[in-house]
């Protein structure tokens, strides 16, 4: 760097190792204002976090609109197909604080600002289409509940404990959002790897005034895929930060992240005549009744520079809508148009924190709004307020359209919290159904509350008997019973295994030893190359291995510290010699053990035998020989195998 180091205030300075001290041993002097600027920063350093969304990350992009809807909307960005705005999204997990793990089972938080010409866009929404809640009001209860408990301060980032459940059983309109929360929606393989929605219904205003109603949904085009369980508590323990990790290498490699944004379109019409509210953020309309519409697509392709001046700082209001936008009278959605505003003055400290770069309009922005601490802009001239006969008036801008308000009160919650959530368990698969199980059994069995736990199994009965007893005897207790509701709408789409997702931004790992065949590294590489994989060599010590052909290996990662929970699929390249030394290996016998756990694809070459029964591997279609069948390794490496899974034969459980 040529800039030379200065104070605060640009005075050059050297780089200082000690303080300015009367003698060399002497004590430290009064006058030393670098030593006292230098403290006076640091022990400032730090800004509240978020009280909900602490942990996040983020990255910068494009929005291109690629289908015009001037018929819906007048807002600039949606009025010709090829617009093109820079975006900031930031990702998130919600429960735990900064510096909790990544693969918390929890909602993921999808904020993304648009930078348009006619000001900032936040949609502001989540990884899952509904909410627990229905009115703002029950917001702090909800986050008191699932946050530490207030005596002890724990259990961090997790849902599994008293004070949730106990509030979760006596709201049976948040039941729809637990089978979200206790399903793999809860669990995402990566953030490229999961939907994102708006939740609330919106609405759009065309040039002629006339409103729609819209729900906003993000498509990701690596389509969606979830880990396991165990993989998550593994990756928590291995790499407590696997998501940001991913999104950071995902993005400085080149292999950038994109979804697609699409709209589901309602007249008020067609809304009045859903069997739901559609003011009422507990339920979703299946894309089998309204389809989605896409309208764009956002690429994320740039890293932020510095991770508090952009993910920290950046501040998502949901009443930043464009003019052609408007807010529905969900009172969810009511409640945040305040809310936000008051966490970013007290996160950021001032009323002028729209000024911080990350997240000033990118359009000329003009008011009267005027001084305040921290005010950076220095607008010019006499006048600051209206009306005036001094400086010209500004155009107004942004009608509000008039909404459906009735008369004041303080209504009664949206009717039936039940059929959505009959329709989200009956529509996932046999596997996915498992998996709600395993999750409510785990969750509901960290409950010391034996009031609650009945409580909770009686909420799930009267959504479905079968969740309501298979779960009851996960946790050993009476099958409750409850009236049966009408058969729902079955909706494939809001299963994860119903599409099989394309292979592209996935990671094969290799575990390699000395004198590990050559052809079969190199089939592993080249089938990847072909379908577009990422690979991690992996090698029980980091200075290398080599290879039958003598050729030295120097690999991206040390075994120990690697397991196999890192990669999508594995391959074991290694010598009759080194799988017999592996076998005596721990973290060798584990990662195999582990891929096989996890049902993932395993391709090996016949030396790997011993590594292979020390680990207990046994043979099945995901069990694939090297070289010959590499590309079908690749081919397979976004799919689990799921017959392999033990707790479907395991005749204990059955
Ligand atoms: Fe938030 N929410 N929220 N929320 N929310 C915050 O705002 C709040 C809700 C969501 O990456 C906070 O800037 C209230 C629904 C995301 O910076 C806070 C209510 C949805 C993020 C806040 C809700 C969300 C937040 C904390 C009920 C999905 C992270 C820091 C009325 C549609 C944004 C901040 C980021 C953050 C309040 C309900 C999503 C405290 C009062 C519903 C993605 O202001």
């Amino acid at each position: 760097m040529d800039t030379p180091f200065t104070t605060d205030h640009g005075r050059p300075i050297p780089t200082l190792h000690s303080s300015l001290r009367a003698g060399a041993r002497g004590p430290v002097l009064m006058e030393d204002f670098l030593l006292r600027e230098k403290l006076f920063h640091f022990d400032h350093e730090r800004i509240p976090e978020r009280i909900v969304h602490a942990r996040g990350t983020g990255a910068h992009g494009v929005f291109e609109c690629v289908r015009a809807i001037p018929e819906l909307t007048s807002a600039g960005l949606f009025q010709k197909a090829g617009t093109q705005v820079p975006v900031f999204a930031r990702f998130s997990t919600v429960a735990g604080s900064q510096g909790s793990k990544d693969t918390a089972r929890d909602v993921r938080g999808f904020a993304v600002k648009f930078y348009t010409d006619q000001g900032n866009w936040d949609l502001v929404g989540n990884n899952m289409p509904v909410f627990f809640i229905q009115d703002a009001m029950k917001f702090p209860d909800l986050v008191h509940a699932v946050k530490p408990e207030a005596d002890r301060g724990f259990p961090q980032a997790s849902s599994a404990h008293d004070t949730f459940w106990d509030f979760i059983s006596l709201m049976p309109e948040s039941l729809h959002m637990i089978l979200w929360v206790m399903s793999d929606r809860a669990l995402p393989r990566s953030l490229r790897m999961m939907e994102g929605f708006g939740v609330h219904a919106f609405r759009l205003i065309n040039a002629a005034g006339e409103a729609h109603f819209v729900k906003f949904l993000w498509k990701p085009h690596l389509g969606l895929q979830s880990h396991l369980w165990d993989e998550a508590v593994k990756l928590a323990g291995a790499d407590p930060d696997f998501h940001r990790r991913d999104l950071w290498e995902a993005i400085e490699t080149g292999d950038f992240p994109a979804w697609d944004l699409a709209i589901q379109v309602l007249t008020e019409a067609e809304a009045a005549a859903l069997p739901f509210d559609i003011l009422d953020p507990t339920k979703l309309i299946p894309e089998e009744l309204v389809a989605p519409i896409t309208i764009g697509t956002m690429t994320l392709n740039r890293n932020p520079d510095n991770h508090f001046a952009e993910v920290e700082q950046v501040a998502f209001l949901p009443s930043n809508l464009l003019p052609g936008m408007d807010f529905s009278d969900d009172p969810l959605l009511q409640g945040r148009l305040f809310s936000y505003l008051d966490t970013q003055k007290s996160r950021l400290g001032t009323a002028n924190f729209a000024q911080t770069p990350i997240n000033a309009p990118r359009c000329p922005m003009r008011n009267f709004h005027a001084d305040g601490m921290m005010q950076m802009g220095r607008p010019k001239g006499r006048v600051t307020y209206e009306p005036n006969s001094l400086a010209p008036e500004p155009e107004p801008v942004f009608p509000t359209q008039p909404g459906a308000t009735g008369s004041k009160q303080r209504p009664r919650p949206f009717a039936d919290p039940l059929s959505q959530a009959l329709m989200f368990w009956r529509s996932q698969s046999l596997t996915e159904q498992d998996h709600i199980v395993a999750a409510l059994v785990f969750e509901l069995g960290k409950v010391t509350l034996a009031a609650v736990r009945l409580r909770m199994l009686d909420c799930l009965a009267r959504i479905d008997e079968t969740l309501g007893g298979r779960v009851a005897e996960g946790l050993g207790a009476a099958a409750p019973t409850a009236a049966a509701l009408p058969p729902p709408l079955l909706s494939p789409q809001l299963s994860i295994l119903f599409r099989v997702p394309p292979v592209k931004g996935r990671v094969i790992g290799v575990l390699v030893s000395d004198g590990a065949p050559d052809a079969e590294l190199t089939a592993v590489l080249e089938a990847a190359e072909v379908e577009g994989l990422a690979v991690k060599i992996i090698a029980p010590r980091i200075g290398g291995v080599d290879l039958a052909s003598g050729q030295r290996l120097v690999p991206d990662l040390q075994l120990d510290g690697s397991p196999s929970v890192l990669f999508d699929a594995v391959a074991l390249v290694v010598s009759e010699q080194g799988a017999r030394l592996l076998a005596q290996d721990k973290a060798a016998v584990d990662f195999v053990a582990d891929a096989f756990a996890h049902l993932k694809a395993l391709a090996h070459g016949p030396q790997a035998a011993a590594l292979l029964a020390r680990a207990g591997v046994r043979p099945d279609d995901f069990i694939l020989s090297l070289p010959a069948e590499a590309g079908r390794l690749a081919a397979r490496v976004s799919q689990r195998h799921w017959p392999r899974n033990l707790t479907q034969t395991n005749p204990e459980r059955t």
